[in-house]
C-alpha cells in the first residue's frame, strides 16, 4: 500500500518536531528554543511502525513579511514532488500547528500557512493544537482555532479535525505535571484521513501540471499570433484563412506537445481537422468576410489584415489548447474528430466575429505588429 506523507507546519517554536518525535517514538528531528533547537530545512523520517512519512518543515517567522523564506521553502518541495519520480514525497494530510499556551492567533498565521500549501487545496488539513497544557483551556482553544480556521476561505474548507495534544511531560510545577496527550488520537484521525489524502494529494497535482501546462500553451498561442499579424500585414489582400495554415499547424503541434499526445496518424488527422475548420471551412470564410466588411474603419487595410489573421490564431489556438485539456485529461480522444470540428468552428462564430469586429473600430493609428497581437491576446485571454 502507498504510504502517504503529512506536511507539518506551523511558527517557530510551537513545538512540530517535538511533535514528530513523540509520534515516531523516536528523537529524530531537532528541537529546542534559540538558533540551535531550530529547524533549518525540511526533513522527512518514517519508521516501520507507522503508516505515513512526517515531514518536518522550517517554522513560520509570525509576521506575514519574514515568513517568506519558510514559505518558499514548503512551496519549492510542493512543486518538486510534481515531477516524475517523486510521487513519494507529496504531500497527503497537513498537521497546521499552532500553539496551545499563546491564546491568541494571528490573521497572519492562517494566511502564512494557507499560502505555504497553496499547491495542495484538497488536501486535508489537521489542526494541532501544540503545548496544550491546560485542561480546562482545550475547549475555548478548540472554538479559537475553529473560528480563527474559518475566516480563511481556502482553509476552512480542508480542515477536518482540531485535536489538542501534549507531545512530552510538562511540568507545571513542584508536584504538578501535564502528561503527552492527543498524541495516539492524531496519529488515529491521520490514519483515517491518509486514503482520501493520498486521492486529493493525486487531483491536487493533477491540477497543478494542467495550469501549467496551460500556461506553457498560452506562451506558443501568443507567439503563433504575432507571427501571424506579421504574415498578415503584407500588403496583398489575403483571399481567405488558408494563408496562415502552416502557423496553425505548427501552433496547434506545439500545443499537442506540451499535452504529451502520441504522436501517430490519429493526432495528424485531429490537426488537421482544426486547421480545416480554422481556415477553409464555411464559418472560417464567413468569418473573414463579415470582418473585412465592416464598414466605416478607418485603418489601413495591411493593418486590417493583420489583426484578422493574429486573431484567428488567437482563437483557433485558444480552442485547441481548450481541446488538447480534454484529451489530456481523458475526458475526449483524438478519435472525436467531429467533436474538435464543432468546438474550432464554434470559436470562429458571430460572437468571434463581433468581438473582433469591435477591437478593430478602436485600432486606429496602431500599426505595429506586435501592439496589435498584444491588443489580440487581451481580448482572448482575459
Ligand atoms: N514539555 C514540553 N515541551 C514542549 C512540547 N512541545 C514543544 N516543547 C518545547 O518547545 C520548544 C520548541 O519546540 P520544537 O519542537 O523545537 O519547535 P519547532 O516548532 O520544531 O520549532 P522550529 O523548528 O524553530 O520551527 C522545545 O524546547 C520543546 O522542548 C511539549 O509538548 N511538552
Ligand atoms: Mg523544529
Amino acid at each position: 500500500m502507498e504510504k502517504g506523507n503529512v506536511l507539518v507546519i506551523g511558527n517557530s517554536g510551537v513545538g512540530k518536531s517535538t511533535l514528530i518525535n513523540s509520534v515516531l517514538g523516536e528523537d529524530c528531528a531537532v528541537t529546542g528554543y534559540g538558533i540551535t533547537g531550530t529547524t533549518r530545512e525540511l526533513s522527512i523520517y518514517e519508521n516501520d511502525r507507522i503508516p505515513f512519512r512526517i515531514i518536518d518543515t522550517v517554522g513560520f517567522e509570525p509576521s506575514y513579511r519574514k515568513a517568506a523564506k519558510a514559505v518558499r521553502s514548503v512551496r519549492k518541495w510542493s512543486r518538486d514532488s510534481a515531477k516524475d519520480g517523486k510521487e513519494d514525497t507529496r504531500i497527503s494530510v497537513i498537521w497546521c500547528c499552532v500553539e496551545g499556551t499563546s491564546r491568541k492567533l494571528f490573521p497572519d498565521t492562517i494566511k502564512v500557512m494557507a499560502k505555504a500549501v497553496s499547491m495542495w487545496p484538497s488536501v486535508p488539513v489537521i489542526a494541532v493544537i501544540t503545548k496544550s497544557y491546560s485542561v480546562p483551556e482545550r475547549r475555548e482553544n478548540i472554538m479559537m482555532v475553529h473560528d480563527a480556521f474559518l475566516t480563511h476561505k481556502r482553509l476552512s474548507g480542508s480542515l477536518k479535525r482540531i485535536i489538542p495534544v501534549v507531545a512530552m511531560t510538562y511540568r507545571l510545577n513542584d508536584d504538578a505535571y501535564a502528561p503527552p496527550e492527543g498524541v495516539t488520537e492524531l496519529i488515529d484521525a491521520t490514519n483515517d484521513l491518509l486514503p482520501e489524502g493520498i486521492r486529493s494529494s493525486e487531483r491536487d497535482i493533477f491540477k497543478y501540471k494542467l495550469d501549467r501546462k496551460r500556461v506553457f500553451a498560452h506562451g506558443s498561442v501568443a507567439l503563433a499570433t504575432a507571427g501571424a499579424a506579421v504574415v498578415g500585414a503584407v500588403p496583398v489582400p489575403f483571399p481567405d484563412a488558408a494563408i496562415l495554415t502552416p502557423l496553425e499547424v505548427a501552433e496547434i503541434n506545439t500545443i499537442s506537445r506540451i499535452y504529451g499526445i502520441a504522436r501517430d496518424d490519429s493526432l495528424v488527422r485531429f490537426v488537421d481537422s482544426i486547421v480545416e475548420a480554422g481556415t477553409v471551412s464555411m464559418t472560417a470564410r464567413a468569418a473573414v468576410a463579415a470582418l473585412k466588411s465592416i464598414p466605416g474603419i478607418s485603418a489601413a487595410a495591411s493593418v486590417v489584415n493583420a489583426f484578422i489573421a493574429g486573431s484567428i490564431v488567437a482563437a483557433i489556438g485558444e480552442s485547441s489548447v481548450r481541446a488538447f485539456e480534454q484529451v489530456y485529461s481523458g475526458g475526449r480522444s483524438v478519435y472525436d474528430l467531429e467533436w474538435v470540428k464543432r468546438l474550432t468552428e464554434g470559436s470562429l462564430s458571430d460572437s468571434f466575429v463581433a468581438k473582433v469586429g469591435k477591437a478593430l473600430r478602436a485600432i486606429d493609428g496602431i500599426q505595429d505588429p506586435r501592439r496589435l497581437s498584444a491588443i489580440i491576446l487581451d481580448l482572448f485571454f482575459k
